[in-house]
């Protein structure tokens, strides 16, 4: 067992990128507040229907000088949906290749994550609001052996008969009935926000829709999609208000992530007219297109703009870290800092497929890749390509690497062998969640 977890540490000494001067440590100190966006997807950004934004708010986000942005990050999902994008972001591994690993491994696992980092290293509290029941995907297990110290789950708020959708509490809800805790964490604190209401099969009340006019296709999901985006656009700026109003804003950096795709493959070529694709010509490029997902990071002060380096979910949790002036060199973690000049580029996708900043690989029905050009989405013929034949081959080698290093930490709980320098392991019995603030 030693000698994987010596395999374990080489490897990642080999990803490791270091923080780049400009970022490192400007959110020292600072409050970090994640907001999840369920379900979000990146072409929703600056997206209109009938000429009206879908989510005005997220735009001027998105634009704004403080904000930096990222218009090729692409989600990481496997199976585990939700639960996988928290993995990612909270311990900087992968989730499982089939099932979720918080519901598989995440009651017995040695985690080193965010909250027991930040806590450890920098004083911080940590907390998760979400508006649903604290079992849902293990949340109550994982999030004790994550050194979380408090989990708000539904219990914790006040609700009425139509306060819930399928998926838990809405996000203006559940956004606003997390105030009165929020005001009262010691700072800084590490907190994040589950949002729910943006969940298929995006069913919202009449009441909770300002005016805005769905698309009209023949395809439900796809229209009302529109309509749920639009609400979590509303809540967020409410929140947001909420913060700016409290000052907690002023002492905070806010990191806002869409987790997975809302619309899945089957509904994209309903989508495609939407966005000027004719459904005949939608081919396996669009849909990889698709899994754009949102992320940003705003902060008073912060030198923002678009960001075009290609990235995912895997590389949150050291750009986070770098940012709090916290090094990951001696962590086990997957991914490189998103603004590390060393970042590494090559998005990897859970079913071994990838994007890299000039193509994106699909394999077929054999396996074999299929390489689009990302420019155009034109297929590049590699028999007339042996120099890029063999790339692929390398690329393919590194991500079947990546992926399979992340599947030994996790399923042979390697992470119980290697502590940190200057890391405690966590001890879930000394976290209770049961009410312990009201
Ligand atoms: C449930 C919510 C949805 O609590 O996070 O999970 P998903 O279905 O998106 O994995
Ligand atoms: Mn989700």
């Amino acid at each position: 067992v030693g000698t994987d977890m010596d395999d374990v540490l080489t490897e990642v000494k080999k990803n490791y990128a270091k923080p780049n001067p400009v970022y490192f440590g400007k959110a020292k100190g600072k409050n970090i507040i994640v907001i999840h966006l369920e379900s979000f997807q990146q072409f929703l950004i600056n997206y209109k229907v009938n000429g009206q934004e879908v989510t005005p708010f997220l735009n001027s986000l998105y634009s704004d000088k403080n904000t930096m942005s990222f218009d090729n990050f692409y989600h990481e999902v496997g199976q585990g949906k939700t639960s996988d994008a928290e993995n990612m972001l909270e311990t900087g591994l992968f989730g499982l290749p089939e099932g979720s690993l918080f519901s598989k491994l995440g009651s017995d696992n040695t985690f080193q994550a965010a909250p027991a980092i930040l806590g450890q290293q920098d004083g911080y509290t940590s907390a998760v609001f979400h508006g649903n029941i604290g079992s849902f995907w293990n949340r109550d297990n994982v999030y004790k052996n994550m050194g979380y110290d408090y989990f708000f789950d539904s219990t914790y708020f006040n609700k009425t008969d139509n306060s819930s959708l399928e998926y838990g509490m809405k996000d203006k809800l559940m956004l606003s009935e997390s105030v009165k805790y929020l005001e009262q964490l010691q700072q800084p604190f590490y907190t994040k926000f589950i949002t729910v209401t943006n969940h298929y099969p995006f069913e919202l009340p009449d009441e909770d829709n300002d005016g805005f006019q769905a698309p009209n296709t023949n395809n439900s999901a796809v229209n009302n999609y529109f309509l749920t985006a639009h609400y979590l656009d509303n809540a967020l700026e409410e929140f947001f208000n909420y913060l700016k109003s409290s000052g907690i804003y002023d002492n905070s950096m806010i990191v806002l992530y869409g987790d997975h795709y809302g619309l899945s493959n089957n509904q994209n070529p309903d989508l495609a007219p939407l966005l000027g694709i004719n459904s005949d010509n939608w081919t396996d490029f669009n849909d990889s297109q698709m899994q754009k997902v949102p992320f940003m990071i705003h902060m008073k002060g912060l030198k923002g703009g678009i960001n075009h380096s290609y990235g995912g979910e895997i590389d949150v949790l050291p750009t986070i870290l770098h940012l709090a002036g916290i090094n990951t060199k001696q962590y086990v973690q997957l991914g490189t800092d998103l603004l590390s000049k060393q970042h590494n580029q090559i998005v990897i996708f859970r079913n071994k497929n990838f994007v890299t900043p000039h193509y994106t690989v699909l394999k077929d029905g054999n396996g074999d890749p299929k390489v689009y050009k990302n420019k155009t989405g034109e297929l590049v013929d590699l028999s007339q390509n042996p120099e890029l034949k063999q790339k692929v081959a390398k690329w393919q080698q590194y991500v079947n690497d990546k992926l399979k290093l992340s599947d030994t930490i996790n399923n042979k709980n390697l992470l119980r062998f290697y502590t940190p320098t200057g890391f405690t392991p966590v001890d879930s019995k000394e976290y209770n969640y049961q009410n312990e603030i009201q």
